[in-house]
């Protein structure tokens, strides 16, 4: 990888190391109260279309929540839960805010967001609802977007997402097209030995580059996993299928570009 150095100092920010170094970083959330507001957002919305009463245990709620739903029912309760949020103004602002140095850190000052933020819940044992080994560029994404990633309880083993750190992932990039035939369970046979699966308490934030390959397998732990997951990218950098105004939202544009991309050349001149 060629890394071109600049005339600024913040290359060495320790998230811009670790990013450069493993292709993601967890840090802790920028804005813990936002946090807690999105999640309690997530839990009212679970409780309401359970037809729950409200209690301040949101973690505990969210953690159990097989205990009132199955496979068959939830997509239900997961699009009442991404529904609720998605309809909050402050919503997409705070989601932001959760990793917003880290993101000027390490992906620029000039942002584009994604406009639908996702939502998945993984129940324990359940193999209905599963994300096998891909990378998102392999299916239309930039290689400039990062993924923030955001539990809404606590995750580890299973319960979480793995991943193949920057090193491992260039290593077993050739192994990828001759595992094509077997497929996603294939290749992760192939890569098994080298995956993370990354330790990421509520309260922290991942932050990952989706060309490294990553995915989930079947929750094993008792409990159940909710985390969101949303695309950030530098405003200029190429864009592949995911276009801006359709997929992605500028968020944070300074003034010249504000006036550039209103710009039009007067008649006569060429484009
Ligand atoms: O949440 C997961 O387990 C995988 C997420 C993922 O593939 C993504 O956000 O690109
Ligand atoms: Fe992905």
């Amino acid at each position: 990888m060629v890394v071109f150095d600049d005339f600024e100092p913040g290359q060495e920010h320790a998230d811009c190391t670790a990013f450069l170094r493993d292709g993601y970083v967890v840090i802790k959330a920028e804005n813990r109260s936002g946090l807690d507001e999105i999640r309690a957002l997530a839990a009212h919305s679970a409780r309401h279309h359970l037809g729950l009463s409200d209690s301040n245990d949101d973690d505990r709620l969210l953690n159990d929540i097989h205990h009132h739903v199955g496979s068959d029912t939830l997509n239900a309760i997961r699009l009442a839960a991404i529904n609720a949020l998605r309809a909050a103004a402050w919503f997409r602002p705070t989601y932001y805010s959760l990793a917003r140095d880290a993101l000027q850190q390490i992906v620029g000052n000039e942002l584009v967001m994604q406009r639908g933020i996702g939502l998945s819940i993984q129940l324990p044992e359940d193999e209905s609802s599963l994300l096998p080994i891909h990378a998102d560029v392999w299916d239309g994404d930039s290689p400039f977007e990062v993924v923030v990633w955001v539990p809404l309880v606590d995750c580890w083993r299973t319960k979480s997402m793995f991943i193949l750190p920057l090193d491992k992932d260039r290593v077993h990039h050739g192994n990828v097209s001759a595992n094509q035939h077997g497929g996603a369970e294939a290749l992760f046979t192939t890569v098994e030995d080298d995956v993370r699966f990354l330790d990421i308490p509520y309260g922290s934030v991942l932050v990952f580059s989706q060309t490294l390959m990553h995915g989930n397998r079947v929750n094993r732990e008792t409990e159940t996993r909710w985390s969101l997951n949303c695309r950030f990218k530098s405003a200029m950098s190429p864009y592949a299928g995911k276009k801006l105004g359709e997929f992605f939202e500028p968020i944070t544009l300074r003034p010249a570009s504000k006036i550039a991309l209103a710009y039009r050349l007067p008649d006569g001149f060429h484009e």
